[in-house]
């Protein structure tokens, strides 16, 4: 696993060593709860110590190919009592020091969609993939996850290895079991060419559900990737409890969007290779670091 690359610099001879999964140390299963209040961003911040652009990078070591990694979260909080800030809040508080221990190159890209649309997750994900590789084009690892689930044993790593993975395998709201065999929802990870390949999510999915089976018929039948799930004992999360959030509507049409797939291969190939990152049109409103994650705020056009 181990390499070791030098580097020469006319003063003095710098050795640093790529870091390795064998030299994590892992603690294994985490205490998780939610009963106590979160910190505060600033406060996260002030323990964990990102750079100035939120960015967080090993010290002690190189990080290899596959492990410079943008968690893009997508997000709203429209509840007076900041319900998704709060999961926002624990999820930063206890996946951070996780990310660290696990030696990853890694940035928080928190996309906010502003109020007066249905919310569209899957086209918020397109658009912090699109940051992301606009600060930083060397990221190569893009893992989109919910706001409201968060880890509980640092073994599942959060470094891409070449397959397209699930990693909200084991819930505890669904009794760790997998809730169906096609799901690609929750937590997923791509790498940044696999999500080229794919044309990232489609951006047509607005109100609640649908899009994750979208983008799993496009990995398997449109790209035709093996999907790996992240091991059931370590891909454990557990799920903030909330109410279904209002602009989040169940989208009725769901199942014919995603079964237009089924018609002919044809057009099959067509509709993906129109809806997605290559038709990916929003509005930008800000963009900027709030001490541990950058913000991301966008109007996403709804015009339907
Ligand atoms: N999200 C927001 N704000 C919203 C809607 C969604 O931030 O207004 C984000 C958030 O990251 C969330 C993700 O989108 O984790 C997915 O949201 P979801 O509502 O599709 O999924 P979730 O599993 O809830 O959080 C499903 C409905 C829950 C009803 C529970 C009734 N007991």
């Amino acid at each position: 696993h181990s390499t070791e690359i030098k580097t020469t610099t006319t003063s003095s001879k710098i050795i640093r060593k790529f870091c390795s999964d064998i030299d994590i140390e892992h603690q294994g299963k985490l205490n998780i709860s939610f009963g106590n209040l979160p910190l505060t961003f600033e406060e996260i911040a002030k323990r964990e110590n990102p750079d100035e652009t939120a960015l967080f990078q090993p010290n002690t070591c190189t990080p290899p190919k596959n492990s410079r990694v943008a968690i893009i979260i997508p997000f709203r909080d429209e509840t007076k009592a900041l319900i998704r800030t709060r999961h926002l809040q624990y999820l930063l508080e206890n996946m951070i020091p996780v990310l660290k221990r696990q030696q990853l190159y890694f940035r928080f890209y928190i996309v906010n969609q502003i109020s007066g649309s249905p919310f569209n997750r899957a086209k918020l994900l397109n658009v912090g993939y699109v940051e992301a590789i606009k600060d930083d084009p060397t990221m190569d690892c893009f893992i989109f996850h919910d706001v409201d689930l968060v880890l509980e044993d640092d073994r599942c790593l959060y470094s891409c290895d070449g397959y397209p993975n699930h990693y909200s395998v084991a819930i505890d709201k669904f009794r760790y079991r997998i809730p169906y065999k096609k799901i690609f929802g929750g937590i997923v990870q791509l790498d940044n060419e696999m999500f080229k390949a794919v044309n990232g999510f489609s951006n047509e999915f607005w109100g609640w559900g649908g899009e994750d089976d979208d983008m799993f018929r496009r990995v398997v039948k449109g790209e035709k990737i093996t999907i790996h799930r992240k091991q059931p004992q370590f891909a454990r999360y557990k799920m903030i409890e909330h109410k279904r959030d209002s602009g989040n509507r169940k989208n009725l049409e769901r199942r014919p969007m995603i079964n237009r797939w089924n018609f002919n291969p044809l057009i099959e190939k067509r509709f993906w290779h129109m809806d997605g990152l290559n038709s990916l049109k929003y509005s930008l409103i800000s963009k900027e670091v709030n001490y541990c994650f950058v913000n991301v705020t966008v109007d996403l056009l709804f015009d339907m």
